[in-house]
């Protein structure tokens, strides 16, 4: 009967309840991404250690099964958004079998950590927090000239700047990255460069197919066209193309939403970003158990159903440094 890894009680099913002494706060554990949707609170301190244990666990495959306990033999552990936290890592893939990562490694800016980054790294904390505030402030023209000024003021062509600054970061997140790990592209991504990166037991795949605990994953990598021309943008039909070539599987992992307003709504943001159709038509039309993505950093709903697929947008790792788990 396996134990519960934060709490150190036994664990039926899990997720379990646990009531926390000192602030008299529930808090919800077990599965380490609920640890951040927990807060139910109460205006009194509850003064039981662990008072209640209740378990109802989503099986993978979509049964609910709260009373006999169930041995988890596989275990994957998914990020996506790594944005620069390759330091992170290393704990994330702690007891997992396998390792998945929905891509956009690179880290341009970091909004409120002003001195990390390539323009962090390159122009110092303060010039990166003058040119964040007159975005901000919506004075784009006056935020384009600053940025072209801290580039003019740089020896060298910056194209040679940006992919030797992306190269180190590459070379940290890979040399990060535990075996084995399953990874496609984000839309924040220089596929042109990953493949003097991959190295054994780190498997890249874009509209390709692999079996992981007996389970068929397909990956589809990458974003669409958008204003903001991130670095790996494709068109809605090759995107299509690749959703695809990957056809029915168990879990689809991309690094974009399909197109439902709820998932692809930035609330931070305040704005639509670009979701997949085509894989909304592969949901209706292939059924799979999971579709797992990331790309909208603070969505406005991070997991739904559709029919029968669990869609689960499996958080902006640059700001939770923890992965999401997934089990069966
Ligand atoms: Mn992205």
């Amino acid at each position: 009967m396996p134990v519960c890894w934060w709490t150190g009680v036994w664990c039926f099913e899990g997720p379990v309840f646990v009531f926390v002494p000192t602030v008299g706060q529930v808090t919800l554990a077990c599965e380490p991404r609920h640890r951040e949707y927990s807060t139910a609170r109460t205006s009194v301190v509850v003064p039981v250690v662990v008072s209640g244990v209740w378990s109802r666990r989503r099986r993978a495959d979509g049964a609910r099964n709260g009373r006999s306990p169930k041995l988890i033999q596989v275990r994957v552990h998914v990020v996506s958004d790594v944005h620069g936290r390759s330091d992170a890592l290393p704990a994330a893939a702690e007891g997992a079998d396998a390792f998945i990562c929905l891509g956009d490694l690179i880290l341009f800016v970091d909004y409120r950590d002003h001195s990390r980054g390539i323009m962090g790294d390159l122009f110092g904390a303060e010039a990166v927090g003058r040119m964040i505030q007159l975005r901000t402030e919506q004075r784009f023209d006056e935020a384009r000239e600053w940025s072209r000024s801290l580039w003019g003021g740089l020896d060298g062509d910056r194209a040679d700047i940006v992919e030797a600054a992306v190269r180190r970061q590459y070379a940290a997140m890979f040399a990060a990255f535990p075996t084995p790990t399953y990874l496609t592209y984000g839309n924040v991504d220089r596929p042109d460069l990953y493949p003097d990166f991959l190295r054994d037991g780190v498997h890249l795949l874009d509209g390709q197919t692999t079996e992981i605990g007996g389970l068929t994953f397909g990956f589809v990598g990458g974003g669409l066209k958008t204003p903001m021309n991130t670095p790996f943008e494709i068109d809605d039909e090759d995107y299509a193309a690749k959703v695809a070539a990957v056809g029915a599987v168990d879990v689809l992992c991309c690094h974009i939403p399909p197109h439902v307003p709820e998932l692809v709504y930035d609330t931070v943001a305040g704005r639509f970003e670009r979701g997949s159709k085509a894989v909304l038509e592969a949901i209706h039309e292939t059924r799979p158990r999971y579709v797992l993505f990331g790309h909208v950093h603070q969505p406005l709903v991070a997991e739904l159903e559709i029919g029968a697929t669990r869609c689960v947008n499996v958080g902006h790792f640059n700001a939770r440094g923890t992965p999401y788990v997934l089990e069966w």
